[in-house]
């Protein structure tokens, strides 16, 4: 959409003064933000009903992206560049004296996710607008997302993420559209077998959307998010006349939690009926919703999988299979075996984690109790499929007992996802391949053709053209822009890897942006760290596979070097962490106190000259990891090979030019193929050599403590009062390490320290790392998550563009 400059200073001045109340110049911030972001909305409405209005005429098949978690960040900048009046926008503000990118600052993020999960989620939903793919994400609108993370004497504390106290601008509440879900009840069955649901207790979900706005191509997609409301009396007036407060309002707190928090864990099923809650509630409005929308195409129900895609991200929206059934059997009448063959042709799963404890399984007691209709669909899905393994199997039970979605009184949510999808992907070549051969290679084996590969992606608007525009920029000057369109394009910069005045802008942008995380560091953390030494960053969720416990335990074999020889020769580093723990996660959160103690101590020890600095950077999110990863030099990506699925951060760390020291795991395997050997630095067991280790069961910790006196002198350290007087402080860190390290941490130390000795030689061959860094940026055009969506839609969805 175009408009002009002095439209939009008229339009704003009019709406920010409404807004506001006030003369413009007396405003507030927040009210700036609002009236900008507001205007913006309403900009973007004529072609969000347009957008939608084709997709019904043109009868397209339509996806749906079932996701527990969007991890969103900030619209205002993205909806800004996407409608194409950014520049206007910026000059139009300036001249009324305001500052574009202060009023940006002032949005919350929407942090409804975790991480990984969620982050990908919402690049998906960016790529579909863009490349005009009729793509909904569907998911719950929580009144709280993800914890603010405050670190206070070195610990997390958490703070509830309090993200609609001022109003959320850009979403609409669709009252009209609300549908009840039932919880609880009974099911009867009538003499002609039909199912009734009875005596349930309803909850009325209420749908808020939010436009995803395509990059410059009038498109504009919907993500809709439930939120549990009670269906009528709010609460109960002759209990509150008898002063039972609490219990008068006790069944709409009840119903209003469902939406209330989003659970904080990032691999780590709790099975909290809540969740359970959480789950069915948004599974059956969205369905609800689909099916409501597709009739009145007026097409026959059993043709809905040509106009209907459900795709289910993990097995958090597993249900939907089951929500299906029940709708196509005891609503519209259809045959279980015509409701199935639907069904599996509109549904579709992607695995993200192989790590067991992050499988949900529920216990058929509570699940029973909660879904008593689901449940007995997922039973009869259940016998069918033991039915048919035990014809394949030969009768062999325990064959049918390991692989039954219902055994030992649990409901195994993966299994029900697979044998319900037409497709399973895992979201990395390694990690695929691990699915077919390990994890899940008895499915594979009896469903070859749905198992598939969709590495993912990033979404390049964000993560490159907003969050990096002086990069952006010099990038746009040797290539031209089309890289915005196709990213692949920027494959073109190798013509320019020689040419020094290139390497020159690409050195002064990188400094530029540390330079700004140099102030952030200062404001926030009060530590004044060294814009000449290399930033290395390890920003992601807290966890022991992804080894933040490596990363501090190598920063203070180096303090304990230069403690040694202060005059060592030796290239200063910033360490920067940046990494929320779940609460329940103690070890996690004794790491996060870990990283702050040493790093007070090598912080405050003029001995070192600050040759070495540690910084944790406290809450990361979208918006910070935007600030993070334009200024980073060495990104860490150093999970214990099999366990990182993939990885997003990876590339958003390698498309802004930062060379990554990695294990081949996940999608670091696939950035090693793209960049070649050369321009990673890899390092670390391989998927073979964990296996092997995991079969010999002869990995013996104390013997590589015996021969590494680097690593025993660090070990001792964390219960010598090296770091605490409180020796006891970090024990269940030492204990994990020495009497367990299942992430054979200790295994991999010696090959990281020569990783990093190899990343300073290259580092101070300043050419040589500049050549590294635009390689990087070169190739990382592969992991743009439009290049993942196209895969799936082609691959998976069998979904078309419908471009205006
Ligand atoms: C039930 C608790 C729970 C919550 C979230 C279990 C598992 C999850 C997610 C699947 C964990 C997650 O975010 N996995 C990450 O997904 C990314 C996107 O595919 C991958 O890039 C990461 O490697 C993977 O860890």
């Amino acid at each position: 959409m175009g408009i002009l400059k002095d439209t939009f200073k008229i339009d704003y001045v009019k709406k920010l003064t409404n807004k506001s109340g006030e003369d413009i110049e007396k405003t507030s911030n927040w009210d700036q933000y609002n009236a900008l972001a507001s205007l913006v909305r309403e900009y973007l409405t004529s072609d969000w009903v347009n957008t939608n209005d084709r997709y019904n005429e043109k009868k397209s098949k339509q996806v749906y992206y079932f996701s527990i978690e969007f991890l969103t960040g900030r619209f205002l900048l993205n909806n800004l560049v996407g409608i194409g009046i950014k520049n206007i926008v910026e000059k139009g503000l300036k001249e009324l004296g305001f500052d574009l990118e202060e009023i940006i600052s002032v949005e919350k993020d929407q942090g409804l996710g975790n991480g990984g999960l969620g982050r990908l989620a919402a690049g998906f939903l960016d790529s579909m607008a863009a490349l005009s793919i009729p793509g909904h994400g569907c998911g719950i609108r929580y009144n709280y997302g993800l914890f603010e993370q405050k670190i206070i004497d070195g610990y997390q504390v958490e703070f509830p993420d309090a993200w609609l106290k001022d109003r959320n601008v850009w979403e609409i509440k669709k009252l009209d559209k609300a549908v009840e879900v039932h919880f609880y009840g009974d099911v009867r069955i009538d003499s002609n077998g039909k199912y009734y649901l009875e005596n349930t207790s309803p909850v009325l979900a209420v749908p808020y959307d939010t436009p995803i706005v395509g990059y410059k191509n009038d498109v504009v997609n919907t993500l809709r998010l439930w939120s549990a409301q009670v269906i009528n009396k709010e609460f109960d007036f002759s209990k509150f006349s008898r002063g039972e407060y609490m219990n008068a309002f006790k069944k709409k707190y009840d119903v209003e939690s469902i939406s209330q928090v989003l659970y904080p864990n990032d691999s780590y099923d709790e099975g909290k009926i809540l969740r359970l809650k959480q789950e069915y509630f948004f599974v059956s409005a969205g369905v609800q919703g689909i099916i409501r929308s597709f009739k009145k195409m007026g097409i026959p129900i059993n043709k809905i999988y040509d106009y209907v895609s459900i795709h289910i991200n993990d097995t958090h929206p597993a249900m939907a299979i089951a929500e299906l059934m029940r709708i196509f059997i005891d609503i519209e009448d259809l045959s279980w075996e015509e409701a199935w063959d639907i069904t599996l042709k509109v549904c579709s799963y992607t695995n993200h984690t192989i790590l067991s404890e992050a499988l949900e399984c529920w216990h058929v007691g509570i699940f029973k109790e909660l879904l008593p209709r689901i449940f007995m669909i997922i039973e009869e899905i259940n016998r069918r499929f033991c039915k048919d393994l035990f014809d394949i199997y030969n009768k062999d039970q325990n064959k049918v007992n390991d692989m039954a979605i219902i055994s030992d009184g649990i409901i195994r949510m993966a299994y029900l996802a697979i044998v319900g999808s037409h497709s399973v992907n895992g979201v990395a070549k390694l990690h695929t391949e691990i699915l077919k051969n390990k994890e899940l290679h008895d499915f594979y084996t009896i469903f070859p053709a749905k198992f598939n590969n969709k590495t993912n992606g990033i979404t390049h608007r964000r993560w490159l053209l907003n969050a990096n525009p002086d990069l952006s920029n010099v990038i746009t000057k040797y290539i031209g822009d089309y890289w915005v369109k196709d990213a692949l394009n920027l494959r073109e910069l190798i013509k320019y890897i020689d040419d020094e005045k290139f390497q020159d802008e690409i050195e002064i942008v990188k400094q530029k942006n540390k330079d700004a995380l140099a102030d952030y560091i200062l404001e926030h953390n009060g530590i004044k760290v060294n814009t000449k030494s290399i930033f290395d960053v390890h920003a992601k969720r807290l966890h022991e596979y992804k080894r933040q416990t490596l990363n501090i335990l190598h920063v203070m074999f180096l303090y304990n070097k230069l403690l040694k020889n202060p005059d060592l020769d030796f290239v200063p580093r910033t360490f920067i962490f940046a990494a929320k723990a779940a609460p329940s996660y103690y070890i996690a959160k004794q790491t996060i106190k870990l990283i702050n103690t040493v790093g007070d101590k090598i912080n405050n020890d003029k001995r070192i000259k600050d040759k070495i600095k540690v910084v944790f950077l406290e809450n990361y999110s979208v918006s910070l990891a935007e600030i993070l990863i334009p200024a980073t030099d060495v990104s860490e990506q150093i999970s214990t090979t099999t366990k990182e699925a993939s990885g997003t951060g990876n590339m958003k760390f390698m498309m802004n030019g930062a060379v990554t020291i990695a294990t081949l795991d996940g999608a670091n395997v696939e950035i090693h193929e793209e960049v070649g050997t050369d321009n990673i630095v890899l390092f670390g067991l391989t998927e073979e050599e964990v296996y092997e280790l995991y079969e010999k069961h002869e990995y013996n910790t104390q013997a590589i403590i015996d021969e590494d006196p680097r690593l025993k002198e660090v070990l001792d350290q964390l219960k010598n009062g090296f770091l605490s007087e409180d020796k006891e402080l970090f024990q269940i860190i030492y204990d994990s390490l020495v009497y367990n390290d299942e992430y054979f941490v200790l295994k991999d130390f010696d090959s990281y320290v020569k990783a990093h000795e190899r990343i300073e030689n290259y580092y101070l061959d300043r050419e040589r790392w500049l050549k590294m860094c635009i390689i990087n940026i070169a190739h990382s055009g592969v992991f743009s998550s439009d290049k993942t969506i196209l895969e799936y839609a082609s691959g998976i969805w069998e979904a078309q563009r419908v471009p205006k």
